[in-house]
């Protein structure tokens, strides 16, 4: 299937992938990676769009557990059920994105959707109902990370804008959240120990990935050089979903 033929002549290369092997594939590597998904062109446009809406971007620095929930105090501060793991990025939400903006046109594409919803094997995909959470621009400067953590979401999908010159690497662990049906702390207290390391993806401008980070741990670390632009499309399995009014404030220092 070619991305040309989902929605116009501004999108990038082939896929060359089956609906089928591409869900096989996302199952067992807990992630799919569409290099070059936009063409140089489109890319250039965004890049330009994203830097001149950089200014109203909101900054947050926010800390949280790996599980993102409440603090357990059955376990001790520094298990790997409590310790506190830290995000510093700045953010666009939905609503200060131009209604002509290559961004609206992917995330709002019918046929995109039904692509998207195939690879998922889920029926429909919703815009969250609240007019800050559909679509994000997310940008990583100098010393701004992503901490380690699972998503509240079955799947998560991105747009990597642009890639910063050194740092910010997108690295997981796939599919390792629970172990006989329970949360397998030890493996997260291995991870947050650096004893073991997961896998790191080499991302380009461009690139769209699709990842089930509900059960795979992941982080993005610290950029070093250079800034790193990347667009999260957010989708709800219903319709009516807000996003919490806690992690509205947190990303984007408002509710509404
Ligand atoms: O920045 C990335 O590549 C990952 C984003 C992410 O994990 C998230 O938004 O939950
Ligand atoms: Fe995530």
């Amino acid at each position: 299937m070619s991305i040309n033929s989902i929605l116009g002549d501004e999108f990038g290369k082939n896929l060359l992938s089956s609906g089928d092997t591409l869900i096989a594939e996302l199952e067992k590597e807990g992630i799919l990676i569409f290099n070059s998904f936009l063409n140089s062109k489109s890319i250039l446009d965004l890049q330009n769009e994203a830097k001149e809406l950089k200014p109203l971007a909101f900054s947050s620095s926010s800390e949280y557990n790996v599980y993102v929930s409440e603090y357990d105090k059955s376990f001790s501060d520094n298990s790997p059920r409590n310790r506190i793991m830290k995000t510093t990025k700045k953010c666009i939400s939905c609503d200060l994105i131009p209604k002509d903006s290559v961004l609206k046109k992917i995330y709002n594409s019918q046929k995109l959707k039904k692509f998207f919803s195939e690879i998922l094997n889920v029926e429909k995909l919703f815009p969250y109902e609240d007019s800050l959470s559909s679509i994000n621009i997310n940008y990583y400067d100098k010393g701004d990370a992503l901490g380690w953590h699972f998503d509240n979401s079955d799947f998560t999908i991105t747009l990597l804008i642009k890639n910063c010159v050194e740092g910010g690497i997108y690295e997981f662990f796939n599919n390792m959240r629970y172990i006989d049906g329970k949360e397998d702390y030890s493996t997260v207290e291995k991870i947050l120990d650096k004893k073991i390391e997961g896998k790191k993806i080499k991302s380009d401008d461009g690139d769209l990935m699709i990842f089930k980070g509900n059960k795979s741990i992941h982080q993005v670390t610290e950029v070093i050089k250079g800034e790193r632009i990347l667009v999260t499309f957010n989708y709800n399995l219903t319709k009516g979903v807000s996003l919490s009014e806690q992690s509205r404030k947190t990303f984007f220092g408002r509710i509404t």
